[in-house]
């Protein structure tokens, strides 16, 4: 039986604008990088269309509703909202996310809102040559402050940017790295700049949000070290700080660790941090973490021959995973002890009671989850229905850990899982479906978009009539 949830928990369930929305060219929306990349790279998927949430969200907001939802975590599309580099606010995008938030609001629903999730528009990358520049810094503050005008007297839940340590750990993969000529020094330039992006937001949201609360939302990945091997000790924390707890850490404490100050010494890196910006940085108090949390990694000392700077399966082939092996500083590993998905990310929902533990002890703010989930291949059987058996193992084990978090003591007001329909995976298309819901389309065919309630839809309806009970 699942420990007992706190009154008020918010259950829902997480997407993002590019994701989700198609539409990308109606209503006044100009292109975002991430569009470019997913309309002309394999493995990739066309987001043009997406799952259509833009002409279909009525019927996936009453979907929720039948499913019990409390909650909803979406990203708004820079692009939609702010167009063109005049900076004319598109009275379109406004409306579509306005009666989105009024959707939610009248069934019941708590919109958690992402002010960034991957989508940069091309006009400000074309203007300012992407996030090197920072003039990017005033244009984002301009759209965040666009956003707690407009939904800010009936949204109280924001999140800044969406995994700010996987763009810049995964920085090419995600097309962040555009641009950049010697990117394991830039992207630290990079990620400054997104820490004065994140700052602005936080500051804003407090100035223009009547009781707003605003977090950052980190990807956790918490690293187990591979062995007792005192080496192997190092390597794992030297995973933990470059993969996550330097961003953390800023967040919290609003200063850069020791950790990563001693970094660039000793590698050369000179970021251009300039006057005002720590104070800046300083002033952004957070309310809460939103965590993001999948699986858990494995780290150990590197071995110094070769270099493998991205550990990925593109494939959806298990066992394909190239692990990352940084010379004097970590490699990481397959854990034995836990099984993968066909992507190869460990299954792991002790990793979620690990996480919730870990960042409590270290920043003691309260938590959201804003995503956790389990990516297939699915297609509709004979029957015309999607029998997820996987997906509802994977999460009925997932919130039983956070159970036993908030029984250890953690501060965990809601669980949002990746996702509520299915939607474009980051780089896998429709070959990676996370959703309780299906849409009847792939890659290639867009069939007719009919969303058709997977097994998991009922199993999560139930867990939560029962506030997490079952
Ligand atoms: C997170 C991202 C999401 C989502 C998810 C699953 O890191 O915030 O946008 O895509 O991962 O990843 P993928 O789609 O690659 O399986």
């Amino acid at each position: 039986k699942n420990p007992v949830f706190p009154e008020g928990f918010l259950w829902g369930a997480s997407s993002a604008a590019w994701q989700v929305e198609g539409a990308t060219a109606e209503d006044g929306r100009t292109p975002a990088i991430i569009d470019l990349n997913s309309q002309t790279k394999k493995p990739y998927a066309d987001n043009s269309v997406a799952s259509d949430h833009y002409h279909h969200y009525k019927e996936d907001v009453a979907l929720m509703k039948e499913c019990g939802f409390t909650s909803y975590r979406f990203s708004i599309s820079w692009s939609r909202v702010i167009p063109a580099a005049d900076r004319e606010v598109n009275p379109m995008g406004i409306a579509f996310y306005n009666n989105l938030i009024n959707e939610l609001l009248e069934a019941g629903i708590t919109p958690i809102i992402t002010l960034y999730h991957y989508d940069m528009p091309c006009w400000v990358d074309e203007k300012y040559g992407g996030w090197h520049n920072r003039a990017i810094i005033d244009e984002f503050d301009y759209y965040c402050r666009v956003c707690f005008e407009n939904f800010g007297d009936r949204v109280k839940y924001w999140l800044s940017i969406n995994e700010q340590n996987m763009q810049i750990v995964y920085g090419d993969w995600l097309g962040v790295s555009k641009g950049c000529t010697d990117w394991f020094k830039e992207k630290w330039q990079i990620n400054h700049i997104m820490n004065l992006c994140h700052s602005k937001a936080v500051v804003a949201c407090h100035e223009l949000v009547e009781d707003g609360k605003i977090g950052p939302v980190p990807g956790y990945v918490p690293i187990y070290p591979y062995s007792c091997r005192p080496e192997d000790q190092i390597g794992a924390m030297n995973a933990e700080e470059l993969t996550q707890k330097i961003w953390d850490d800023l967040y919290v404490f609003r200063e850069y660790s020791s950790f990563v100050k001693n970094y660039w010494k000793v590698n050369d890196i000179d970021p251009d941090i300039r006057p005002g910006d720590m104070e800046l940085i300083a002033q952004a108090k957070i309310d809460f973490i939103a965590v993001n949390c999948y699986r858990s990694d494995v780290g150990m000392a590197p071995d110094d021959s070769y270099k493998q700077e991205i550990g990925l399966n593109k494939s959806g082939i298990k066992g394909e995973f190239v692990y990352p092996n940084l010379p004097g500083e970590y490699a990481l590993a397959r854990n034995p002890y836990v099984e993968v998905t066909d992507w190869d990310w460990h299954i792991d929902p002790v990793c979620m009671r690990y996480s919730l533990r870990y960042l409590w002890d270290h920043y003691h703010l309260p938590m959201v989850i804003t995503e956790a989930g389990y990516g297939a291949h699915e297609e509709l059987g004979e029957d015309g229905k999607i029998h997820d058996q996987a997906r509802i193992d994977y999460l009925r084990e997932y919130v039983y850990n956070v159970g036993l978090a908030i029984q250890d003591g953690v501060e965990v007001f809601g669980f949002n899982p990746w996702s509520f329909t299915d939607l474009l995976s980051t780089g896998n298309g429709m070959a990676k479906r996370y959703g309780l819901v299906f849409v009847n389309r792939t890659d290639d065919d867009l069939r007719d978009m009919k969303r058709i309630k997977k097994d998991s839809f009922d199993w999560y309806s139930t867990l939560i009539h029962s506030n997490g009970q079952e």
